[in-house]
């Protein structure tokens, strides 16, 4: 690998913006400044009248994922490619035991999934799909291998949620090992109960998904998951926020002391509940959990954002073809739950936020990169752009503008949620440890270079 300067760039991260050479040597940032000496044979790039900013962070994918019957469609290779492309240098993914299986064989089964196929570095959050002495045993093992994170599931009881007794038990672990406790809030069994009335009603079609898990059923899982972290005094992340009224409970309970995070996704930004309405199955493709809401919702998060109540912009990139929603054809409640847009989470946010005048970019690096790293243990490593850091790197052109389509994409999948939207900016070059991965929007660089992040514990 030959040395990188970066010229005359506009460099942003969360608090600076100044122009200047970034120097890049053995994968680090080396040096800062300006009309800096390199070593003869470093390759040189102009960035002259572009942004440069950290290296993006998604936390929260699913590129590997077994769920509701069927299989995410994006591989190791294809989602970091597409992430790549659109800007993400680090994911954070879900490593998810069956049921009945033990941590440490998902944690192989992941290991074995991404080893050799990732193209940018990973990391994951494990999952908690059930709570005893033998779990325990292996999940201290698995925080000691470099995990600093758990999920739990309150939603999707048959499958992966837990009921309160585990989650007082993971919750009372995390505090004691100093790791954050991911959640995804809403009720199973309210969920439950009013998806079988729709049923019952003959109400089948995708528009129906929304009214089957509202508001005010996500802003009582909410409630109810940051009263278990004042309970415990464990650190909380509430993965994909939708709502306002689930907004005013986590901001309540951040008010009262609670160590909770809170985390919005692109799509809940820009997308709605009309979309699940289009007619002919395509409303489906809009499926996800939480379900998109109406538009009213928006602006609360927007303000969430720009206020920092809300610490982290996600994708909860779940990729499922079409073919796979029609599992749910003659009944909303199989439809596989996802919406993929890895690849467009950064394009859209810089463009709805920052062009929009919603955000400003230092909070836009900040929500797509900065505070990902701080929360889950990545700072300075990654999400900042400092001497000793990862030469991660994106060089933003914000003036070519492109519109989004599934015939350009690179993730593996047959739809493209934001099909003729137009976004501002490409990625004009992307680096993983001072490799050059991505030009000008397209993927460049070697496979399998990823690394698996190990991640020490921040939160005691
Ligand atoms: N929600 C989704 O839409 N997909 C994956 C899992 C989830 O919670
Ligand atoms: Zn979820
Ligand atoms: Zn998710
Ligand atoms: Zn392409």
């Amino acid at each position: 690998m030959s040395n990188l300067v970066i010229r005359n760039g506009e460099i942003v991260t969360a608090s600076q913006r100044y122009v200047a050479d970034i120097y890049c040597e053995h994968g680090r940032i080396k040096a800062i400044g300006q009309e800096l000496q390199v070593p003869q044979g470093t390759e040189e790039y102009d960035a002259r009248g572009k942004f440069v900013f950290p290296g993006f962070i998604d936390p929260h994918t699913h590129v590997r994922m077994e769920f509701m019957g069927t299989f995410a469609a994006d591989d190791y290779e294809s989602a970091t490619i597409a992430a790549l492309c659109g800007g993400t240098t680090t994911l954070i993914d879900f490593c998810i035991p069956n049921r009945d299986e033990s941590p440490l064989s998902a944690f192989k089964t992941w290991q074995e999934a991404s080893q050799g196929k990732a193209c940018s570095d990973f990391t994951w959050h494990m999952a908690i799909t059930r709570f005893d002495d033998e779990v325990e045993r292996e999940l201290r093992e698995i925080v000691s291998r470099g995990v600093a994170s758990f999920k739990v599931f309150l939603a999707y009881g048959g499958a992966l949620g837990v009921d309160d007794e585990a989650l007082l038990g993971v919750m009372k672990l995390a505090r004691e090992l100093g790791v954050v406790v991911t959640a995804h809030c809403e009720n199973s069994e309210m969920i439950d109960t009013l998806q079988k009335k729709l049923v019952d009603e003959g109400k089948l079609g995708p528009e129906w998904h929304e009214p089957s898990r509202p508001t005010f059923v996500e802003a009582e899982g909410t409630r109810h998951f940051c009263a278990m972290a004042r309970v415990t005094g464990a650190h909380g992340y509430i993965v994909h926020l939708s709502c306002e009224e689930a907004l005013k409970e986590a901001v309540e309970a951040q008010l009262q002391g609670a160590n909770i995070w809170i985390e919005t996704l692109i799509q809940h930004l820009v997308l709605d509940h009309r979309d699940a309405e289009r007619p002919n199955f395509e409303g489906a493709k809009f499926v996800m959990s939480p379900p998109l809401r109406d538009k009213r919702n928006q602006a609360p998060l927007w303000a969430g954002f720009d206020k920092g109540m809300i610490a982290t912009l996600g994708s909860d990139h779940a990729p499922f073809n079409m073919a796979q929603k029609r599992m749910g054809e003659e009944n909303f409640c199989l439809i596989p739950n996802g919406i993929p847009s890895l690849e467009d989470r950064v394009r859209v946010f810089f463009t709805e936020g920052v062009q929009k005048g919603r955000i400003d970019l230092h909070r836009f690096v900040d929500a797509a990169s900065t505070q990902a790293a701080r929360i889950f243990g990545l700072f300075p490593q990654k999400g900042t752009i400092q001497i000793g850091s990862d030469a991660d790197l994106v060089v933003y052109d914000p003036t070519v503008k492109e519109t989004l389509s599934v015939d350009t994409h690179h993730m593996n999948v047959d739809y493209n949620p934001f099909e003729g939207r137009e976004v501002e900016g490409r990625c004009a070059l992307v680096t993983v440890r001072g490799q050059i991965q991505v030009r000008d929007g397209e993927f460049v660089g070697e496979k399998g270079i990823g690394e698996f992040l190990k991640r020490e514990p921040t939160h005691f």
